[in-house]
């Protein structure tokens, strides 16, 4: 097989077949195709003793949307190249990565079937204690070992070089900071929401801190992210927490991935008042996710601020506060990018299942002006937070 051809089941098994090594030479392969996600083809191949790989393919398209949306398969080669690097200095975090091939844009990934997505464990109120620390782990690891404090700078350039991901850039700069505040056929939201759109789209200090907020994303690679992860990305179990799927991955704003995994935990949090009736239960589940971004933040700080102490290794760390300093930007920018995450959920074109599952309609506008609310006042008002106490305290005032 060398010209790329998308895969059905029987191509799935001919493939593991033809590589061999990832079963015994005895196996008896199944397979089947569930992928749910917005872009890819994802097989599981499982054989008569029940062990099981996952293969996972680039479509030429944006699945979620069809052919007349073309995507490149150099996405397929980021994406395990960012879990094989990620997984080098964070391997507790990170999904495993088996086989890639280029050409067929395919991966081979161990199976975390006996994980769940963390988005639909949130959505039926169960909770992780592990969530926030190791979350926080995965990110302050993964930043720090690829930015400047870390890397020589030859090397850190080569490697931006090779994550250079236009295309899914692209898709992010435009769902995530000019899509929502615009008119523009990919975004949906009920008529219901109009005038809150409408408030948001004439709010200039907004439209000022949204632009800031892309151009950061545009120009500032301070290390190799994830890209991607919201709660979608994330396998979990009582004591287990994996990062899946970062085929947005580049060289960029640390603060980014920061701030997508709390709007996600925020945007559940707006969604729980849709969903669970009892009081007693909704506090229980509102008091944990404001837990796990306590803790994720004063993780993240602490873990990021003693890799500098311990294995940083340029020279700006020799003047003190620096790290602290830089910090303070990347936890700004968190906050910035938490808002524009919670808002392009909200009305732009990839929404969550956390909103738009609510099946009592009133119940889901309540939560959708709160998830908008939150997500504007977060952006307003980011700059304001100098550590992270602050960041936690002003969402907290938020919410309020
Ligand atoms: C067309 S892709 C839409 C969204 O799905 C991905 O998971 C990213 O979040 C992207 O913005
Ligand atoms: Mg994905």
């Amino acid at each position: 097989m060398s010209a790329y051809q998308a895969f059905d089941n029987d191509k799935a098994i001919e493939y593991i077949n033809n590589l061999g090594g990832m079963f015994p030479p005895d196996a008896q392969l199944n397979c089947y195709e569930f992928g749910d996600g917005n872009l890819n083809l994802v097989f599981r191949v499982t054989d008569q003793h029940n062990h099981s790989v996952i293969l996972k393919q680039a479509l030429p398209y944006a699945r979620c949307v069809g052919e007349s949306w073309p995507l490149t398969l150099d996405r397929a080669r980021i994406e395990a190249s960012a879990l094989r690097r990620h997984g080098e200095v964070c391997p507790a975090h990170t999904v495993r990565v088996l086989h890639h091939n280029s050409e067929q844009a395919v991966t081979i990934l161990e199976d975390l079937g006996h994980l769940n997505i963390l988005r639909s464990e949130l959505n039926a109120g169960r909770t992780f204690a592990n969530l926030g620390r190791d979350v926080a782990h995965y990110l302050a690891t993964t930043s720090f070992y690829h930015s400047d404090f870390y890397l020589t700078p030859a090397n850190k350039k080569a490697l931006i070089q090779s994550f250079t991901n236009p295309e899914l850039c692209a898709i992010t700069e435009e769902l995530f900071f000019d899509d929502p505040y615009q008119d523009n056929e990919r975004n949906h939201y009920p008529d219901a929401l109009r005038k809150e759109v409408d408030k948001l789209r004439h709010n200039t200090g907004l439209k000022l801190a949204i632009a800031q907020l892309k151009q950061r994303f545009l120009s500032a690679p301070q290390a190799l992210l994830h890209g991607d992860a919201h709660s979608g990305s994330l396998f979990v179990d009582d004591t287990t927490t994996k990062f899946i799927d970062p085929e947005f991955a580049f060289f960029g704003p640390i603060g980014f991935d920061l701030g997508s995994f709390i709007g996600n935990l925020l945007l559940n949090f707006c969604a729980q008042h849709g969903r669970i009736c009892e009081a007693s239960k909704r506090r229980d589940i509102h008091t944990y996710l404001l837990r796990t971004i306590d803790i994720c933040l004063s993780e993240f700080d602490y873990q990021w601020q003693t890799l500098c102490e311990q294995h940083g290794t340029d020279n700006t760390l020799q003047a003190p506060g620096y790290a602290a300093l830089f910090l303070r930007d990347v936890l700004q920018d968190a906050i910035g990018y938490c808002g524009s995450e919670m808002i392009r959920r909200t009305i732009g074109l990839a929404h969550v299942s956390d909103l738009d599952e609510i099946e009592d309609e009133q119940a889901r506008l309540r939560a959708q002006r709160l998830a908008l609310e939150v997500g504007e006042q977060l952006i307003l008002n980011a700059r304001s937070c100098h550590n992270k106490d602050a960041c936690y305290q002003l969402i907290i005032s938020v919410l309020q």
